[in-house]
């Protein structure tokens, strides 16, 4: 093309239009329609890939639509509930048995820190909700989540969850009492005594809303498949053997206190237990929902 030759390109986003000016010379032809086609082509691209990218776009918009309407939303209200006794007593066997009903607690070692386990197990409420994002309608699942506190049986580790119990919401705070038996039935052993001790009276009573700030307070008689007596009798005894430590928690939690005697290793009441100490975030009529479905649970978990 000759160098007089004079080229306006006008570029709209979608098309392009092509304006020659000549003077004097005659175009050459061939670059001409070389160049014509070579600016159709990009702009033809430009427009395939913009259009390309848009319905790309579209798809994944749909696509994330068709998951909120196929997934529910997951909410929870959380129980804490705290086990709390001497070495021994059964209450990582308690923990792993609620939250992972296959472990075998003959082999558990004592624990050397605390931990917290979960797990769900009741839904409250499911319902519809307009999700103004997607605009679209989802189901919301309200489950009821248990937050299990264990912490190893030495003193250390008791006053350390009685600094953190005041910051927990309504909890449920479970006291394992040692068990032992012979033949002649239970008998008594110190460390009852010595964990719930004057100490820990003072060290409850000196932490501000700790006792006012909890839900339900229980008394864990664990290894009851260890006691050949009927149910009424062994309770008593197990009573009156550890008169002084009942006493100091009774000083302390007068009106929240139950009791509860179970076998972690035979599964006697556990759910029961389980059962109550969720119940303290309920009404009656969930309760009773709960203890029958949470009986179906684990029912099938232990399988
Ligand atoms: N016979 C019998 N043994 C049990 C029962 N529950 C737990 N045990 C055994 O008691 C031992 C101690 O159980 P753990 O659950 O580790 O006790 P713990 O209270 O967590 O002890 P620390 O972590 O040391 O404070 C384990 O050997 C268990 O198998 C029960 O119901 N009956
Ligand atoms: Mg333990």
């Amino acid at each position: 093309m000759s160098s007089s030759a004079l080229l306006i390109f006008t570029h709209h986003e979608l098309g392009a239009s092509v304006h020659i000016s000549l003077f004097g010379y005659s175009p050459d032809y061939e670059l001409l329609t070389a160049v014509l086609g070579f600016v159709t082509a990009v702009l033809g691209f430009v427009s395939f890939s913009k259009s390309n990218r848009l319905s790309l776009l579209e798809t994944r918009i749909e696509k994330l639509k068709e998951y909120a309407i196929n997934h529910q939303v997951l909410d929870y209200q959380y129980i804490d509930i705290v086990l709390l006794g001497p070495r021994r007593c059964g209450k990582t066997s308690a923990a792993k048995l609620w939250t992972e009903a296959w472990s075998d607690i003959s082999i558990l070692k004592p624990s050397e820190n605390w931990e917290v386990s979960e797990i769900s197990v009741f839904e409250l409420e499911r319902c519809e909700f307009l999700d103004t994002l997607f605009e679209v309608n989802r189901t919301m699942r309200k489950e009821l989540r248990l937050r299990i506190h264990d912490y190893p049986g030495e003193d250390r580790f008791r006053l350390e969850a009685i600094k953190k119990i005041p910051n927990l919401n309504k909890p449920v705070l479970l006291l394992f009492f040692e068990v032992d038996a012979n033949n002649a039935g239970p008998i008594s052993t110190n460390a009852n005594n010595s964990y719930y001790s004057r100490a820990f009276m003072e060290s409850v009573e000196k932490s501000p809303g700790l006792a006012s700030g909890l839900a339900k307070v229980i008394i864990v008689f664990n290894k009851c498949d260890l006691i050949t007596w009927p149910e009424k009798e062994a309770r008593d005894e197990l009573a009156r053997i550890n008169q002084d430590a009942i006493n100091r928690i009774e000083s302390l939690f007068s009106g929240k206190l139950e009791t509860f005697l179970i076998s972690a290793a035979n599964n006697t009441h556990m759910i029961s237990l389980l059962g109550s100490a969720s119940s303290a975030a309920l009404g009656k009529e969930d309760q009773k929902r709960l203890d029958r479905e949470m009986r179906t649970v684990f029912e099938k978990r232990q399988q």
